[in-house]
């Protein structure tokens, strides 16, 4: 499939045999991948990474999402979710009441939830013990479900709020019940671009150490990169770079989402050459190098959200190998014009990952294999479960 006489005529004879024996590929190697005029060429690489890494499976999860608050103090200029305080227009708070029924409805539906995600806003006063508090509530519900929540930013936040170190924050969550956290946060890690769209956010030597110290806890976590917005390819190089090293380090990243930035709604002005048409295929090449520099993290999403449900197949063919899950309700990419939506079922999930000639592989939060009697044994025991309460 690989044609030696061909990448050699584009310049990447030395990346290509990089990639072929399984050996890392430099900074410089990243930029010339940019640079690379046949995007189709950088992609067969990332698929020939993506076959030997998982065949033909593509995963998915089924899990709900579920969006706590919009209120936060981080204020990015990038976020159209965002609300900076309570009386803003469209500023919401959810009840531990509210949580717990969207739990429920989502439970005892036909699709038997494999992953809980919590994703929301750094909120001024809601303390820890609030969120200790309603995962405790999920785990007597359903003791099988996992729950992924927070980014490093949500860590270092509690902590302070609560006047402690973030260590304490994680073996806090992780006693009540936290056994993934998501990827967000990371935005990019460049500091000149990073002072530019989320100057109050915590900074990527901060995001990167709170993640090293969840994965010293034995909580495996997620990593993200936003891109198209104010970043170059540089800065995109270094933030992968700067992933790979952490997980040469700390080993406990499972998945790395590239997330397209969303242009509604915020107050980020972007260059015209960032906006337009050509955008799908820088999409497609991102996640392509991602997959061939990130050589040392499992899992490459392709989110459909964000994507939207045509990229993300295609990116399927451009080293991705996870489209993320059900969602059933979503507000981030959705505040920020994602025309996606809002959810899947697992039939329209299963469909999309076959039409696009892959194996769909049901999986949970950590990325386990759910063989079809596994999935419905989970699903007979949450039943179970909640008979016994
Ligand atoms: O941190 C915010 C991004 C993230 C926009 O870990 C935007 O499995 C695009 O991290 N356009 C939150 N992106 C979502 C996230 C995530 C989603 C799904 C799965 C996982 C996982 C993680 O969304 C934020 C930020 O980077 N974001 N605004 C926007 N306008």
């Amino acid at each position: 499939m690989l044609d030696a006489t061909y990448y050699d005529k584009l310049g990447l004879s030395s990346i290509y045999d990089k990639v072929r024996s399984g050996r890392r590929l430099s900074f410089d190697d990243g930029l010339t991948l940019f640079a690379c005029p046949d995007v189709t060429a950088v992609g067969a690489l990332a698929m020939h990474t993506r076959v030997r890494l998982h065949r033909n499976a593509v995963f998915y999860v089924v899990n709900r999402q579920i969006n706590y608050t919009n209120i936060c103090v981080n204020g990015c200029v990038f976020c159209a979710f965002r609300r900076d305080r309570e009386s803003d227009p469209g500023a919401f708070v959810l009840s531990r009441e509210d949580i717990l029924s969207r739990l429920h409805a989502a439970d005892q539906s036909p699709i038997h939830l494999d992953e809980m995600h919590f994703v929301g806003g750094c909120h001024p006063t809601l303390p820890l013990v609030w969120f200790e508090d309603v995962f405790s509530a999920v785990r007597e519900y359903n003791p099988q479900l996992p729950v992924k929540a927070f980014t490093p930013v949500e860590i270092a936040h509690f902590a302070d709020l609560g006047g402690m170190s973030t260590l304490e924050v994680l073996r806090r969550l992780k006693a009540a019940g936290l056994v993934m956290m998501t990827g967000g946060g990371a935005e990019i890690f460049d500091e000149a671009v990073r002072a530019q769209i989320c100057p109050h956010k915590a900074d990527s030597a901060t995001w990167l150490r709170i993640s090293a110290e969840a994965h010293s806890l034995g909580i495996k976590t997620n990593c993200t990169m936003l891109f198209g917005h104010l970043e170059t390819y540089a800065n995109r190089v270094d933030h992968l770079c700067r992933l790979r090293e952490q997980q040469d380090e700390s080993g406990g990243f499972t998945c790395f989402i590239p997330l397209p930035f969303l242009t509604k709604n915020n107050a980020l002005k972007l260059p015209k050459e960032k906006s337009g048409p050509q955008c799908g295929l820088d999409q497609l090449r991102t996640v392509a190098v991602s997959r061939l520099m990130l050589d040392n993290i499992p899992h490459i999403k392709a989110y459909w959200i964000m994507m939207g449900p045509k990229s993300a197949q295609t990116a399927l063919w451009f080293g991705a190998d996870d489209l993320d899950g059900t969602i059933i309700e979503e507000h981030i990419g959705h505040m920020a014009g994602a025309e996606s939506s809002r959810g899947m079922t697992i039939v329209e999930l299963e469909e999309m990952i076959r039409n696009s000639g892959f194996r769909p592989v049901r999986r949970n939060a950590l990325f386990e294999s759910l063989a079809p009697n596994a999935a419905e044994a989970a699903a007979r025991a949450a039943v179970e479960a909640r008979r016994v309460l």
